[in-house]
């Protein structure tokens, strides 16, 4: 796949066209800004909570902001938001508490949510999987009457697996209201997107299953939010699933356990980082007159505040009783539980029992 450069004709952009977006009026945008403002602090701040040994091994997704503010501001708040990793914190956009996103990342089971209170599904780490959970949801919709549509977010390498395939058939053949969202990072950890597939684009995949595909700059938080907003309303109305492949460039480690040094393009990654999506809006947003020193800062403030009062309440959690690791696999446990239960006790100096 060549690389996508600036003026890419293939690619939808609102930002470098400096067009506005019919249905946005100022107050929308700035809460377009304070969503993209609040996911790159989270993300921030977790990289150095990672740093402090505060959470564990975190997937960074900065520079992925836009894909994922655009997107989810196009929602109705009875749609359904399916998350990889890479959209651990989309949640927050829906009124999830940022300190029960970071205790996932930490491992506590207070971390986990009931997907019915937000409409946001678990965080799925397995590649591709929630895919044909999207698609069944969305299809159950259809079948009661509802009025739901729901959106799947996943990279350029799930389009790759079984599980991407089965559930863009599917959502396909039973017209679900479902939207595809493909972050093309160009990366699936170190594999290049050129060694993921032979198709021209990941939205030509769409053209296989009878839907629409269509590709938009993933760095342009209004693109990607006009795009979003027509599969909806397609989806809505009755027009079956759409995928869309939102491009970028990956320009931060895969997760806090990798180094892409030793494989990525440094050069693109630093072009990338002169032009990442949360500058690029806050200076169209300047241009229009909209965002000025006060409101930056004060935007800013209240996510870093945000984040600081959630990694307290994260940490002022209890830990959970490690009898927690051997519990809800098994009906009735094996014998052998209990000994090694006593073990881990012994080991790590807690009561035994
Ligand atoms: C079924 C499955 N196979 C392999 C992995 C290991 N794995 C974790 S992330 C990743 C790369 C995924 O790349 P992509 O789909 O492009 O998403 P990105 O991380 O770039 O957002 C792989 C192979 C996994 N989590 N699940
Ligand atoms: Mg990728």
């Amino acid at each position: 796949m060549a690389p996508v450069v600036h003026g890419d004709p293939d690619l939808r952009r609102v930002i470098d066209e400096d067009r506005e977006v019919d249905g946005l009026g100022e107050h929308e945008l700035v809460e377009l800004y304070r969503s993209l403002v609040l996911l790159r602090t989270y993300d921030e701040r977790s990289l150095v909570y990672h740093r402090q040994g505060r959470i564990g091994t975190y997937a960074i997704f900065w520079n992925h902001e836009a894909m994922q503010a655009g997107s989810a501001h196009a929602l109705a708040d009875e749609d359904w938001i399916f998350p990889s990793y890479r959209e651990s914190a989309i949640g927050l956009l829906r009124g999830i508490p940022a300190a029960t996103i970071l205790q996932w990342w930490r491992g506590h089971p207070s971390g986990w949510w009931n997907p019915a209170d937000y409409n946001v599904a678990s965080i799925c780490i397995p590649i591709g999987t929630h895919v044909p959970h999207a698609a069944g949801l969305a299809w159950g919709k259809k079948l009661h009457g509802e009025d739901a549509v729901a959106i799947a977010y996943f990279g350029d390498g799930a389009t790759s697996e079984g599980a991407f395939h089965e559930g863009a058939n599917l959502a396909a053949v039973m017209g679900a209201p479902l939207v595809l969202f493909c972050n093309n990072n160009q990366w699936a950890i170190s594999t290049p997107v050129a060694a993921q597939t032979r198709a021209e684009t990941i939205a030509a995949k769409a053209a296989g299953y009878g839907m629409p595909g269509v590709r938009v700059d993933g760095g342009d938080v209004l693109a990607v939010y006009e795009a979003t907003r027509e599969a909806i309303e397609r989806a809505r109305a009755g027009g079956g699933p759409t995928l869309i492949e939102a491009v970028t460039y990956r320009s931060a480690p895969h997760a806090t356990a990798d180094d892409p040094r030793v494989y990525i393009d440094l050069a693109r990654v630093e072009q990338e980082k002169q032009n990442e999506c949360v500058g690029r809006y806050e200076r169209y947003l300047r241009r229009r007159g909209i965002l000025h020193d006060d409101l930056e800062a004060d935007v800013k403030a209240e996510a870093l505040d945000t984040m600081k009062l959630a990694i307290a309440a994260a940490e002022a959690e209890p830990e959970p009783d490690v009898a927690l690791l051997f519990e809800h696999a098994y009906a009735e446990p094996p014998a052998s539980f209990a000994a090694e239960l006593a073990e881990l006790r012994r080991i790590l100096g807690g009561p035994v029992g």
